[in-house]
């Protein structure tokens, strides 16, 4: 086998070869890395560490907060508060935007996180992650404000997320592929693992939350319908189904193997279009997906294309194998955006 490069080496031959990270992209990926050894530190200590259970307050989203959602939250913003590559920051955990305090250098990003997505499973031990999303805050102002985030994901500079599994992996795309990085315990430090990952175009394996399947629209009922008819119906092929209820675990198989992740609009609240976050969920899942080969839609349109209105707004998603996704993106075109 051969060498294994560090994030670090990776990044600075990226740079060389490509030109594609300037120095403060470059700096900002490697704070919110060791940042994401932090929590992985915080993660993997479990009860030794007193941060599971509940923080005993709610977030901007109505949902009771974890311990270790406001630790994590925590380690990021005092992280990323100084280098002087940010102007300011988001996060599923904080209601307004955090502007770096006056006492640091302002920077020319913004960086939005979900510092901890999937909580429900941290009390009973199933793999959560880190998921988090870099923009360029407009130069054609003085000062930061909440609307210069509300920029659609194919504006995104760079995107990734970390799981905390059996390995702990932080993944990476900056606009030229996809890169996994596994922490090496020993030494401390992030070590290339893949690199160019792909996402084959299609897959016998879907991710959907079965329980709400009464409260879908039709063409997602279409679509889970031909799947469950298996070889003797209209896909002519078996499917087998994955929700880990966790959508760094459900996303980071689907860039291992193959599949569709999709949680889609449901009429229980007609007025929200998803559960899921546009800025810090949605779209940085899409970019990685979209450059490891793959589609994430809303059902209607291309993830990366909506134009934000508001900074924690929800959205519908189908991410996964291009083939699957284009499929059911036709079902709703058919259904006449259903
Ligand atoms: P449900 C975790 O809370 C999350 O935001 C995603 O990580 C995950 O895909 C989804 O919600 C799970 O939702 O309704 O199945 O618990």
């Amino acid at each position: 086998m051969g060498k294994r490069i560090s994030l670090t080496q990776y990044l600075i031959e990226q740079q060389r070869m490509h030109g594609h990270i300037p120095a403060q992209l470059r700096l900002l990926i490697e704070v919110v890395a060791r940042a994401c050894k932090r929590i992985a530190i915080s993660v993997n200590k479990g009860a030794l560490g007193d941060v599971l259970g509940s923080a005993g307050t709610e977030n901007v989203q109505g949902e009771v907060q974890k311990k270790l959602d406001v630790i994590c939250n925590e380690v990021l913003i005092e992280a990323n508060e100084w280098g002087g590559h940010l102007a300011a920051m988001a996060s599923e955990e904080m209601d307004g935007i955090y502007v770096v305090p006056n006492r640091f250098p302002q920077g020319e990003y913004l960086l939005l996180f979900d510092p901890l997505d999937g909580s429900s499973n941290i009390d009973v031990n199933v793999s959560i992650g880190t998921i988090f999303s870099v923009l360029k805050k407009p130069d054609d102002h003085a000062g930061v404000s909440e609307q210069d985030f509300l920029q659609p994901g194919s504006k995104q500079a760079a995107a990734g997320y970390c799981i905390y599994g059996p390995q702990t992996t932080l993944v990476l795309t900056v606009g030229d592929g996809v890169a996994m990085f596994t922490l090496d315990r020993e030494q401390g430090s992030w070590v290339l693992t893949q690199d160019g990952v792909t996402i084959p175009e299609d897959t016998k394996e879907f991710a959907i939350n079965m329980s709400n399947m009464r409260h879908w629209a039709p063409p997602v009922r279409r679509y889970i319908d031909e799947c469950l008819a298996g070889k003797d119906g209209p896909r002519g092929k078996d499917f087998n189904m994955r929700w880990v209820a966790s959508m760094v675990a459900d996303v980071h198989r689907i860039l291992t193997r193959g599949g569709i992740f999709m949680y889609p609009w449901d009429k229980r609240e007609p007025d929200k279009p998803g559960k899921l976050r546009l800025m810090y969920e949605a779209n940085p899942m899409s970019f990685i997906v979209e450059q490891a080969g793959g589609a994430a839609t809303n059902g209607q349109q291309r993830i990366l294309d909506i134009q934000p209105s508001k900074l924690h707004e929800r959205v519908s998603v189908i991410l996964g194998s291009k083939n699957e996704v284009e499929r059911v993106t036709a079902y709703h075109r058919e259904a006449g955006g259903a």
